[in-house]
């Protein structure tokens, strides 16, 4: 196993020793892999990055990696990585989660994370079902799919989880296939490098519980958004992209950098953030605190 404790070089496998927990081939592991190259090429140590979860397959992230790391609760990962930031801007923090943890029960966290512009960077597996729990529909399955909970096929629409970002006010917005890991680390790079909320949702093919939506399924329709001269610091271009996927019945599916715009982080515009994260502020002493809980008792 490897050496948790020993220094960090620049560009090593930040690897806890510790095994992911997926079946062989399952698009989870392109995306460690993809998350490891991004930390590696931004030289970013791993006593300076952490890597949040919900619960899920995909959400077992961060035990594989050195960094720091939190396996929260289901739906909730945003806003611990929230939490975090606000409290260690030094920190670089990731969220990695699944489609049902952030597109379904987490989905709300994701419209407020996004409007507030906090500096994190949000990887969805989305695999279009629920892994976990064996094999249910989740908010991306596609319509007339048939799984455990859909026996007759699904009879609701897929969300648009990038329109969803777009409207919400994230300010990167990016999609990757975990076929192709070296693209997908670009994305990454480009989201941690952003000042602001940004969001990669990431193709990762579950192998076991979804046959329809497989790595030969989305090698047939992904093209890359950088190779037809998207404009994206056009919303209404991105936002018409996002479309794209339902216009087209899923023939065409884009992947790439959507949307990019700079705005004043959360933290930025908050008053006591503007005097620094709080970890940098000195503690309230016994004295104010006793002061401040007399106000409210
Ligand atoms: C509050 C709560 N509700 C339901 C569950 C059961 N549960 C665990 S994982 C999961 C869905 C996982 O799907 P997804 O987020 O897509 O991750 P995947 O396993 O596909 O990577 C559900 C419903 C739970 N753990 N907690
Ligand atoms: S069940 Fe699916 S999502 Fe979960 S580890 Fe296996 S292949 Fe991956
Ligand atoms: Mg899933």
């Amino acid at each position: 196993m490897a050496d948790a404790n020993a220094p960090t070089k620049p560009r090593q496998v930040l690897t806890s020793g510790v095994k992911p927990i997926w079946c062989p081939g399952c698009g989870d592991y392109g995306v460690q892999a993809g998350i490891n190259k991004a930390l590696a090429d931004l030289g970013i140590a791993r006593e300076n990055a952490v890597i949040v979860s919900g619960i899920g397959c995909s959400s077992s992230m961060p035990h594989p990696f050195s960094t720091y790391g939190v396996h929260s609760l289901h739906g909730r990962l945003l806003p611990v990585a929230a939490g975090i930031k606000l409290a260690n801007d030094d920190l670089t923090v990731i969220g990695a989660g699944g489609d049902g943890d952030g597109y379904g029960i987490g989905v709300g966290h994701l419209v407020h994370n996004a409007r507030r512009n906090v500096d994190i960077t949000y990887i969805v597996m989305n695999n279009e079902i629920y892994g976990l729990t064996t094999g249910q529909t989740s908010p991306t399955s596609l319509f007339g799919m048939k799984t455990k909970s859909t026996p007759f096929g699904s009879i609701e629409n897929p969300e648009n989880p990038i329109g969803v970002a777009l409207a919400s006010g994230a300010t990167y917005v990016a999609r990757a296939f975990s076929g192709d890991p070296m693209h997908m680390a670009e994305m990454i790079k480009g989201g941690i490098q952003h000042k602001g909320f940004s969001i990669i949702d990431v193709f990762s093919p579950c192998v076991t519980f979804n046959n329809i939506n497989t790595y030969d399924w989305f090698r047939q329709r992904v093209y890359k958004l950088e190779s037809v001269g998207h404009d994206a610091t056009s919303i209404s271009s991105a936002m018409e992209r996002s479309l794209e996927t339902e216009r087209t019945n899923w023939e065409k599916v884009p992947i790439g950098l959507f949307y990019k715009v700079e705005r004043p982080t959360y933290a930025a515009l908050d008053m006591t953030l503007q005097k620094g994260s709080l970890l940098k502020q000195p503690m309230p002493t016994k004295e104010k605190v006793t002061e401040i809980l007399k106000e409210y008792l």
